[in-house]
């Protein structure tokens, strides 16, 4: 009897205390032990929502779901990394951790650092992260540092200093953090009782997607699943070094969170890639954005933009989706990270000052 079925055969229903962080939860997959202070925000569980809309303009019976992982603590799925990170980096004794982020991992450093008694330093690039995360390494009391230059750039800065000064690096380039974030994987085939067929996932720094398919491959070896999937990574045209084979010395995008050139997971997803049969595909600004308001307005779920590219890239390549497959999207981050994109790209209607009056907004609503 699962603790679910022993909860409603008491008449008691489950409650959220009931989820005890993804650390807990998955223990015997993770590298902690009794030693480890679990520092923990009570990350995962997060839904996989249905997504009719878009399955419908798939067709062929094709089944779309959404991993919604902005419902992490700090609204992104950095949380699940963060927290093995900050964790074993407190039982290794340190005081202190660095980043370099286009904004979720700092927001999740600075949250699961300071909870940890930690100070936090991030370094962003100047001008080019989402309002709502910069709000977040503030307020949870991260030191904030934004250069003049790009993530890739600060990301070389922040491994520097990390070889040269006590702090821990908790970029993916820490184990850790791919670790935690493989649970997301468990999660789906927990929730599906298999892999999909296709995931589609955004790809910057190509971390998620080699954590998904490490996930996918712990489950399959424990006869958790049978089957593993195909892994389609999106990135946005403008910062497409997976899919050009090249560097991108100046990245650009709408999608702030995946304007990266450089990734530092490239040769691990490039097996990902090879041993999945998946691929690396771009997809535009404006498929981002009309992809980001059909979530909207369609299925009722607000993403970041970034998050948008796993289902820009599905409807793009949606000919090559077998007829009855089942497909998840991960949508990685909430979009209330970004209101000013949001105000920006809508198909909204937006009547603004209205004077106070019955008649005139029963008349502005064509009655
Ligand atoms: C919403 O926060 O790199 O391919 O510094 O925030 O694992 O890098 C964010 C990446 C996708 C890409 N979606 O994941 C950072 C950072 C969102 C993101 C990605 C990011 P990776």
């Amino acid at each position: 009897m699962s603790l679910l079925q022993a909860l409603r055969r008491l008449g008691q229903g489950p409650t959220m205390q009931d989820w005890p962080g993804l650390i807990e939860a998955y223990r015997s997959w993770l590298p902690v032990s009794d030693a480890t202070p679990v520092i923990t925000l009570h990350e995962g569980a997060t839904p996989l929502i249905p997504a009719p809309v878009i399955a419908e303009r798939i067709g062929r019976g094709v089944k779309v779901y959404l991993k919604y992982d902005g419902l992490n603590p700090t609204g992104s799925f950095k949380d699940r990394g963060m927290t093995m990170a900050i964790s074993k980096a407190k039982e290794a004794g340190s005081e202190a951790v660095i980043c370099a982020s286009t904004g979720n991992t700092s927001a999740a450093a600075a949250a699961y650092a300071r909870r940890g008694g930690m100070r936090a330093f991030v370094l962003i690039p100047d001008g080019y992260v989402a309002q709502g995360k910069l709000a977040q390494a503030l307020l949870y009391g991260a030191e904030v540092l934004a250069v003049q230059g790009n993530f890739d750039r600060a990301l070389a800065i922040v491994r520097e200093v990390s070889e040269r000064h006590p702090v821990t690096l908790v970029n993916s380039l820490n184990p850790y953090r791919l670790q935690g974030q493989k649970t997301a994987a468990f999660e789906v085939v927990d929730a599906l009782g298999e892999a999909p067929d296709w995931l589609c996932i955004p790809v910057g720094n190509a971390g998620n997607i080699s954590a998904y398919w490490m996930g996918f491959n712990n489950y399959r070896a424990a006869g958790r699943c049978r089957r593993l999937p195909r892994m389609m990574g999106f990135q946005a045209a403008g910062s497409a070094p997976m899919v050009l084979g090249h560097v991108v010395e100046q990245p650009d995008t709408i999608a702030t969170a995946i304007r990266i050139g450089n990734p530092v997971n490239r040769d691990k997803a490039l097996v990902v890639e090879a041993e999945s049969n998946g691929a690396f595909m771009a997809v535009t600004d404006a498929e981002i954005i009309e992809a980001y308001k059909l979530l909207g307005s369609g299925e009722g779920v607000f993403c970041e933009p970034a998050s948008a590219a796993s289902v820009a890239g599905l409807l793009k390549r949606r000919e090559e989706v077998p007829a009855g497959a089942t497909v998840v999207c991960v949508l990685t981050g909430n979009g209330l990270k970004d209101p000013t994109t949001a105000i920006e790209h809508n198909d909204s209607k937006f009547h603004t000052g209205l004077p106070p009056d019955t008649d005139v907004v029963a008349q502005v609503m064509g009655f």
